[in-house]
């Protein structure tokens, strides 16, 4: 099956390239933990990752809100529609938060030892 050997080296050659597509930094597969505000809640409301990683709360919401926690950690400032706020948890532990404008939106990160 020599018609075979040629496509079979352009697939080795294509995986080879594959990684070098991909910038520095890339490696993790699994996409930067996010969470939506969208219907007045905060989407996941609740969120497991590890210390040292970095949250992203996007506000999809017309109206203004803000994550606040609940022990002063961390404040965003007032989100409009479609501005972000992020805040890298270095300390495991669990994290309660909250909308300052709208007390019942509530969360919670629980940030687990690094690996
Ligand atoms: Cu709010």
């Amino acid at each position: 099956m020599q018609t075979l050997k040629p496509c079979a080296v352009a697939t080795a050659l294509a995986l080879l390239a594959w990684p070098a597509a991909n910038p520095p930094g890339a490696a993790g597969l699994q996409p930067p933990p996010q969470i939506l505000i969208q219907d007045f809640r905060f989407v996941p409301s609740e969120l497991t990752i590890r210390a040292g990683e970095t949250v992203s709360w996007t506000n999809r919401d017309e109206d203004v809100h803000t994550v606040v926690s609940d022990d002063g950690l961390f404040r965003s400032p007032a989100l409009d529609t479609q501005e972000s706020f992020s805040f890298t948890f270095k300390r495991p532990g669990t994290y309660r938060f909250t909308c300052s404008f709208h007390p019942r939106m509530t969360g919670t990160i629980i940030v687990q030892p690094p690996k």
